[in-house]
């Protein structure tokens, strides 16, 4: 059988297969392989002895949360109260770019923009659109719930985002806390509880507040490679780093408007980080 692990307490497995979850011990080939095993990965399993035999190849892993073979990551991404960080998104678009997660850019709180604000960030997402990602809104329910099923799902982003909020949408029997107090009580018991995925709409949803910057990539040439724009504009150096190089072609794109100024900055940001390492 082939199933998922969902939960992992000791050394006690939660795997999922069909409709069922059965809990199970690893085999001891394992410990002399080294493979740890983590939820999310795919297994083959014995189901009367309950035993996990083998773990299946990886689409991709992460260190914290310590997760492997996320499908989609919905970005919630407040546009107020908290507001936008262009450099947050930016950061998260790379991380999932790199692993091969599909991000969802999913805002929130467009009703608290003003009529001037909204054609701003209504331009600035046709960019982010145009570049290839999703840009959908918190009211797009039915197209989430498509999205969702049958993939391992994450929903990310900052506190007050509106991450319960939209899961409460779309899973009303859920009855999340949402709001500044049930922000603190999550908080605290974000860092005892282990990490799990929740069946969700048909697919599996990993319940966790973020991602850690640790997971981003080390390497200039990795992080120029998540920047869509960048591979349309033929820049004639080829290892060019896009910042200090005279007739560089990305930097006059950017002075042109062709790539978005935040998205550049945000690219800096990136490097700089990097450099630093
Ligand atoms: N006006 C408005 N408020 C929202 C929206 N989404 C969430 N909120 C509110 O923002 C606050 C934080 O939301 P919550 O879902 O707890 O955020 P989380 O920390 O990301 O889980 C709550 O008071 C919500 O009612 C939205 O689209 N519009
Ligand atoms: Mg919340
Ligand atoms: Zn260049």
């Amino acid at each position: 059988m082939e199933g998922q692990i969902v939960k992992i307490q000791s050394n006690l497995y939660t795997v999922s297969w069909k409709k069922e979850r059965i809990l199970c011990v690893l085999r001891g080939r394992f410990r002399k392989q080294k493979i740890i095993p983590r939820v999310g990965d795919f297994v083959v399993f014995d189901q009367e002895q309950q035993v996990i035999e083998e773990i299946l190849p990886r689409k991709n892993v992460f260190e914290r949360p310590f997760v492997a073979n996320i499908d989609l990551a919905f970005l919630v991404t407040s546009l107020k109260e908290p507001d936008f960080v262009p450099l947050l998104l930016d950061k998260l678009l790379v991380l999932m770019e790199l692993n091969e997660v599909t991000p969802i850019i999913c805002l929130t709180k467009m009703d608290l923009v003003s009529e001037e604000e909204k054609e701003k960030f209504q331009n600035l997402f046709a960019y982010y659109a145009s570049i290839g990602y999703t840009v959908l809104e918190n009211t797009d329910l039915s197209k989430i719930k498509q999205l969702i099923k049958g993939k391992t799902c994450v929903f990310t982003g900052q506190t007050g985002a509106g991450k319960s909020t939209l899961l409460n949408h779309l899973q009303p029997e859920w009855h999340l806390e949402t709001g500044e107090i049930s922000k603190a009580l999550g908080r605290g018991r974000h860092t005892t509880r282990y990490v799990e995925l929740f069946s969700f709409l048909g697919g599996k949803l990993l319940d966790t507040p973020g991602f850690s910057s640790l997971d981003l990539p080390h390497d200039i040439e990795k992080i120029k490679a998540c920047f869509p724009e960048f591979s349309k504009i033929s820049c004639p150096f080829q290892d060019c780093t896009h910042t200090k190089e005279k007739e560089c072609k990305i930097k006059q794109a950017v002075e042109e408007n062709t790539i978005l100024k935040s998205r550049y900055f945000s690219y800096l940001q990136l490097i700089k980080e990097e450099v630093k390492k």
